[in-house]
């Protein structure tokens, strides 16, 4: 990395992405965030400055003095800790201006580097394919395949312990199970989703029935003992694992998919309890709360973000029945909270073992928030939270849970591949800071590979090995600007968007044609631009379908 903050290490050889836009201004921000909600966290105060000049100032004299003491950053092949939750919104944690509680998310973030632009790929089969993989979906012939490798294998051949607790989606045969794919030990959901309480109960019918597979290492696991909760339980394998690699004095990777907040709706009833009621001011009330926060703690600016309009699949809360879509909400809410809790045990165990100042980690969502409503909304006939029910928080909640955006999962608007996204690393990320510059899912392989001193092969196993398309976040974390990507694209089930710099088309199933949005002025995609630029539109346009020919989405 040189002080341009361009990416130089020679991992990135061969990468079909170019590197342009390097002089482009910076867009990275420093800023304090609005304190009012975050907790203190007194064993990590060493890391925190106090605020204005003179204790920048005195920051980066001490920040200097060190690195011409070691030479190098600190924490040179940190132990890895990335956690990934499951169709949970952009807003709905508290350092995002959400009403849950999340003490210890929000620690992470006050210690550490929000991004607000950050993107995965709106669907939890794609996101986990680019996210282990640091390639766009190649979706002929599986998600996961020979000349991919995953940054289990990347790592581990780098030296690491790796270690993955929780949903893998990606498949059970040999050639794609996560055992067998660079992660020594595993414990977890095979498949997209399954009962939280007892995950041996059938869905229902309506969902189509079946037991969800379930495994640890390369066994296939059908019983689970009283009090299972799948939150609990993931953080508890993933606990185990650090304590073992502790011991020794290679760098761990610990990755941590969460189920949670994927329907169905199932927590635990105290911590129901303590959201019961919260959400009786519904949907439209709760966005405008939330971008109220946002705007305070300094996430964007208003000029730029405008408050996108209602949803064309939302309904009337005045119609709704308040009772029943409070309790949906509150439940949704608890399984978030009891996820805090549970990074809360697990960054108390980081500590305990003494790891916690040679340790980066990195917390993102798989999706946007969710529309599907499989059960319906009949408060007659669906109960949620209990063990016996399966139903979810339908559309216009899954919409609210990504304000100030537009849609929510499976849709390629803001509000579907916009994912709140915290970097804590101690000694090298600024506390407290927030970036807008954008950063995507691919990005984590070679941010990994950055970080650990590993080398991403050109072949393996006898497999010619797909160049990387990401970047390192590194320059990002290190409060540095980083050339943007050259474009970043997505596509689910028919909804399409292609972004260069700050243009963005997309095309949204049920509209039916491109729109062009300036995001630099328009993030929350307010203003259509198409019929004005029509030039721009087919431009970028055709880049998407080029985009979709080169990774076999459409026919050549
Ligand atoms: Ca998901």
């Amino acid at each position: 990395m040189n002080h341009e903050g361009k990416c130089t290490t020679k991992h990135t050889n061969g990468a079909r992405l170019s590197r342009a836009a390097a002089g482009k201004p910076a867009r990275c921000r420093s800023e304090t965030p609005h304190a009012g909600r975050f907790g203190s966290w007194s064993e990590a105060a060493s890391h925190r400055v106090g605020r204005g000049r003179p204790a920048r100032l005195a920051f980066l004299l001490l920040a200097m003095l060190l690195a011409s003491v070691a030479g190098a950053a600190p924490a040179a092949r940190p132990n890895i800790i990335l956690i990934m939750v499951d169709d949970m919104g952009w807003s709905d944690i508290g350092c995002y201006g959400g009403e849950v509680d999340t003490p210890n998310l929000d620690r992470l973030a006050r210690e550490g580097l929000r991004f607000t632009q950050f993107y995965n790929n709106a669907k939890c089969t794609t996101t986990r394919a680019s996210l282990v993989t640091g390639l766009y979906p190649r979706r002929q012939g599986g998600l996961l395949k020979q000349n991919m490798v995953t940054f289990g294998e990347v790592l581990r051949e780098a030296g690491y312990h790796t270690s993955l607790s929780g949903k893998w989606h990606l498949g059970s045969g040999d050639k794609v199970h996560p055992f067998h794919r660079g992660f020594d030990s595993y414990y977890g959901l095979l498949d997209g989703c399954c009962n939280f309480f007892d995950p041996t109960r059938p869905d229902p019918a309506y969902k189509g029935g079946h037991v969800r597979e379930f495994g640890q290492d390369d066994r296939r696991i059908t019983e689970f003992p009283k009090g299972f909760y799948t939150t609990d339980a993931f953080t508890d394998h993933a606990i185990a694992s650090m304590r073992r690699f502790a011991s020794d004095d290679r760098p761990f990777f610990l990755h941590i998919c969460y189920t949670a907040p994927h329907y169905p709706l199932h927590a635990k009833p105290e911590d129901t309890a303590k959201y019961r009621g919260r959400f009786k001011h519904g949907w439209e009330v709760l966005r405008r709360e939330r971008y109220q926060r946002q705007l305070e703690m300094g996430l964007f600016d208003a000029g730029q973000w405008p408050l996108s309009g209602t949803d064309s699949e939302a309904y009337d809360w005045a119609t709704a029945d308040q009772d029943f879509e409070d309790l949906r909400m509150a439940v949704y809410a608890a399984m978030i909270d009891c996820v805090d809790q549970n990074i809360g045990r697990l960054v108390a165990a980081l500590k305990e073992t003494g790891q916690a100042d040679r340790t980066a980690i990195f917390f993102l969502s798989d999706n946007g928030g969710c529309s599907e409503e499989p059960g319906g909304r009949d408060p007659a006939k669906r109960h949620p939270g209990p063990v016996d029910d399966y139903v979810a928080v339908g559309p216009a909640w899954g919409w609210a849970q990504n304000a100030p955006f537009r849609r929510y999962k499976s849709w390629v608007n803001e509000g579907g591949i916009s994912t709140p996204m915290i970097a804590w690393y101690p000694g090298v990320v600024k506390p407290g800071t927030i970036t807008s510059q954008p950063g995507h899912i691919i990005d984590f392989m070679p941010t990994f590979v950055e970080l650990a001193g590993a080398t991403y092969p050109e072949a393996y196993k006898g497999h010619e090995i797909l160049p990387m398309e990401g970047l390192s976040l590194l320059p990002i974390l290190q409060g540095k600007s980083r050339p943007e990507p050259e474009f970043l694209a997505w596509e689910w089930a028919g909804n399409r968007a292609y972004r260069k710099g700050d243009w963005k088309v997309v095309w949204d199933k049920l509209v039916k044609e491109w729109e062009l949005y300036d995001l630099a002025s328009d993030r929350t995609e307010t203003r259509n631009l198409a019929g004005a630029q029509p030039d721009r539109t087919r431009a970028l346009s055709e880049a998407w379908t080029q985009w979709a020919r080169r990774t076999g989405l459409v026919e050549q």
